[in-house]
């Protein structure tokens, strides 16, 4: 059911769609700390903004001035409604910080929530970092900010919870983790702020709580410091405010130094997904971060099965799209690379470099329809003239079109018959044909 309406949407949308696909998610710009939350049939992922700095202050900091929201029903394309809360705009918030951390946003009564934390202008209201909610009509704005954040709360990374009984909650955490409860207009507390009781002892910093329920449990997952970088881990509890139980690791920590990770999960048309983000984007520079997401499964008892960061991400690719081979889903032990395609514009993206015989590289979830592509279309760079074969299926599987590439010394789009008859929705494999060395960008088919 999942599978069918998402493949049918995948061609569907594929002109309208304005951004990348895989992961990380969007280009073009940073975006961290992504709350996934499904409205009016579509998911919606709000994110937070890191941009690099403007001020010397914030050069080796976090430095994010405002907040988009991005949409897709098919986790494949993916629209950006623009900026929804700015610095410059919240009357209490302090508008040269910077400081626009990670935000949630919930839907009640006809009306959209958005919780951001952000420093404040007038010290009256106090120092550090404060929560405030903007609201609106449509889950893409416009959101009007409330005047004063919300009282009672000091700390960042808010997160926003109803429960089925109606009685809302909020998380964020500032010298520790702790929830309240939110009166009816989602704008006040309802109850003094309680630390959350059962969190593993040890290691270094926990952060970015996030509040989910399923099966009647509620699971209370947050971004912890076990050694290095942060760990997405979870806790299993019977009640919104806990007590909760440690129960692992939901993705291991970032081996690369990247230090922060920052998640939600959220179910969408029967599958559950984890959004996270890593620096994909600027690999020298842990704070501007980019989103990603991949699947995620639940054991029986209800315990998380561990999530293996991906770069295929989510979604099925139309084969009329230009396929990002480097997104893979699994590569040649030997041979294959991927780079960035160019170095000094990294929002460029990355190619697949194949250097000698037997390297290939595979992307599955490729949706080809029901109607025959005649002809394949690659943009690729060669100096000595290579070949390659295009399979469905794997390294075993039918071959589809032999791309026969002569040398030159400037990327060049080729285009090649598709001799084989795919259809339908396929793995697609792409390897070289004896020797060789060649760096792919893309390829599609028509
Ligand atoms: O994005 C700024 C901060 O980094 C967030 O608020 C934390 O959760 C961490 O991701």
């Amino acid at each position: 059911m999942r599978k069918k309406s998402l493949l049918l949407l995948s061609c569907l949308l594929w002109i309208v769609g304005s951004l990348h696909a895989q992961n990380p998610l969007v280009t073009g710009q940073f975006t961290a700390d992504p709350t996934a939350r499904v409205f009016e049939g579509k998911i919606y992922v709000y994110p937070s903004h890191d941009i690099p700095s403007p001020i010397e202050k914030l050069s080796e900091w976090f430095c994010m001035p405002d907040y988009h929201v991005f949409s897709s029903e098919n986790l494949t394309d993916w629209t950006d409604h623009g900026v929804i809360v700015d610095q410059a705009k919240v009357p209490w918030v302090d508008a040269s910080s910077y400081t626009m951390w990670a935000p949630d946003c919930i839907y009640k009564d006809g009306k959209y929530y958005f919780y951001f934390p952000a420093a404040a202008g007038d010290p009256a209201l106090g120092r550090g970092s404060m929560i405030g909610v903007a609201i609106a009509d449509k889950p893409y704005g416009p959101f009007i900010p409330q005047a004063e954040p919300i009282k009672g709360v000091r700390g960042i990374d808010p997160c926003t919870f109803i429960d089925k009984d109606g009685q809302a909650y909020i998380y964020w955490c500032g010298g520790g983790m702790f929830v309240a409860k939110l009166k009816d207009n989602l704008l006040e507390l309802a109850s003094e702020p309680k630390r959350i009781e059962g969190l593993p002892a040890g290691g270094g910093l926990k952060e970015g709580p996030f509040l989910f329920e399923r099966n009647g449990k509620y699971y209370y997952t947050f971004p912890w410091v076990i050694e290095n970088t942060e760990a997405l881990v979870y806790c299993i509890g019977d009640s919104p405010m806990g007590p909760f139980e440690y129960k692992g690791i939901i993705m291991d920590e970032w081996a690369d130094g990247c230090w922060t990770n920052h998640h939600s999960i959220v179910e969408f048309k029967d599958q559950w997904y984890l959004f996270y983000h890593h620096n994909d984007f600027s690999p020298e520079f842990d704070k501007n971060r980019s989103m990603r997401a991949d699947s995620l499964n639940f054991n029986a008892d209800g315990t998380i099965q561990k999530v293996t960061p991906t770069l295929r991400g989510i979604g099925v690719t139309c084969a009329k799209k230009e396929i990002q081979l480097d997104r893979y889903s699994h590569l040649s032990e030997k041979g294959a690379e991927i780079k960035y395609l160019d170095r000094f514009d990294k929002f460029k993206g990355w190619k697949t470099v194949l250097t000698g015989e037997g390297a290939w590289v595979q992307y599955n979830s490729v949706d080809f329809g029901q109607q025959t592509p005649a002809k394949a279309k690659i943009r690729v760079f060669a100096e000595r003239g290579v070949t390659l074969e295009v399979r469905t299926g794997g390294a075993n599987g039918a071959l589809i079109s032999e791309v026969n590439v002569p040398g030159h010394f400037d990327w060049i789009v080729l285009d090649a018959p598709v001799t084989g008859k795919p259809k339908g929705m396929q793995n697609l494999w792409v390897g070289l044909k004896g020797n060789g060395k060649i760096e792919i960008d893309w390829m599609s088919f028509e």
